[in-house]
């Protein structure tokens, strides 16, 4: 897969979009301004930009509890995002949805989930809806590695591997779900050998390597395009931040934080960009100006915005008719 210089330049737009629109988010949190959790994705942002580089505005994502980094890289905007975490009327979902529960057809965002490996079934019907209707669209289904030990795992990656549905499961590996360790819950070092098991391709990568994710989901994309199957890409990255906005983490040894914030993935591609050349340091500030205007402009469209009316409460809530699939 070849890439250009404003292939590059987008990823490093994605990345650092997703960490200011998250510190904000923290901001706005700890002022009170967003009821509920908010779960950040600090640190791993090389994994939503890699894969979302990959796929066209057509294909479809599923995000996760975690989904703030997955929504924005597929191309969803901040201030409606924004607004949605304050659950005010402005947000993507009418307030209705908050933090866990953003999504945008329009991007092909078909939804975030906070039930552990809710999206996977999901994801893995859309493939399949692809797959009957012949229109060419992949879905990337991102998850955790605590959610690969849940039956629904298994069962719809059996099924994606058998039918060869145009679909890449995406796990976005921490070393953690909550408090227990990944080694305490699965007796593997390399998790993308549970591939194996349903016959299909795993790769075991650095998830804050942005080139490298975008290279092996660009492979994952094409194979899946091709009538080929599914793949799944294991990208490993230590997050700096607890499991929710709150968590101090005294179950983590200090050495493993140290560690990730040693290893921040946007750092350490801006240096890339620099020395070699690709991007100027005036072309970066530009890109990390922009952003943080587009931040502040979230911020006060999500001030402003209004709270939804009580009588809205039950609106949008069920569907009316099945969509068609004609
Ligand atoms: C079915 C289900 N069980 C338990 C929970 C509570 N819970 C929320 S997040 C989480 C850990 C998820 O770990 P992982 O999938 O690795 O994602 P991470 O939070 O590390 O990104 C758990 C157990 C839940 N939301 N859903």
């Amino acid at each position: 897969m070849t890439i250009n210089n404003n292939d590059f330049a987008a990823m490093y737009r994605s990345m650092y979009r997703i960490r200011r629109f998250e510190e904000t988010a923290i901001e706005v949190f700890s002022a009170g301004k967003v009821p509920g959790f908010i779960h950040t994705y600090i640190g791993q942002e090389a994994i939503a930009s890699g894969v979302c580089a990959a796929l066209g505005p057509n294909d479809y994502i599923t995000g996760t509890h975690r989904g703030h980094g997955h929504n924005l890289a597929k191309g969803m905007q901040m201030d409606r995002m924004l607004a949605e975490l304050y659950g005010k009327a402005t947000g993507y979902n009418k307030g209705k949805g908050g933090s866990m529960h953003i999504a945008d057809f329009s991007c092909g965002v078909l939804g975030c989930n906070a039930i552990v490996a809710g999206g996977v079934g999901l994801a893995t019907g859309a493939a399949w809806g692809s797959q009957l209707q012949k229109n060419g669209r992949v879905v990337a289904c991102f998850l955790g590695d605590g959610a690969i030990n849940r039956g629904s795992f298994h069962e719809a990656v059996n099924l994606a591997s058998v039918w060869s549905l145009p679909i890449i499961y995406v796990v976005e590996a921490n070393g953690w779900a909550i408090s227990a360790s990944t080694a305490q819950s699965i007796n593997l070092t390399d998790l993308s050998e549970r591939a194996k098991a349903y016959g299909i391709p795993g790769v075991n990568l650095d998830g804050y390597d942005v080139l490298a994710v975008r290279e092996a989901a660009g492979a994952a994309v094409e194979r899946a395009r091709n009538g080929d199957g599914p793949t799944i890409l294991v990208c490993n990255a230590p997050r700096i931040r607890g499991h929710e906005e709150g968590d101090a983490q005294p179950y983590r040894p200090k050495e493993d934080i140290e560690k990730a914030r040693a290893n921040d993935p946007l750092p350490r591609y801006r240096n890339y960009l620099l020395t070699q050349s690709i991007l100027t340091e005036a072309a970066l500030k530009a890109i990390e100006d922009e952003v943080n205007a587009e931040v502040m402009a979230a911020v006060k469209f999500a001030d402003e915005s209004p709270f939804p009316e009580p009588e809205d409460a039950l609106k949008d809530t069920f569907a009316k008719e099945l969509p068609s699939y004609a």
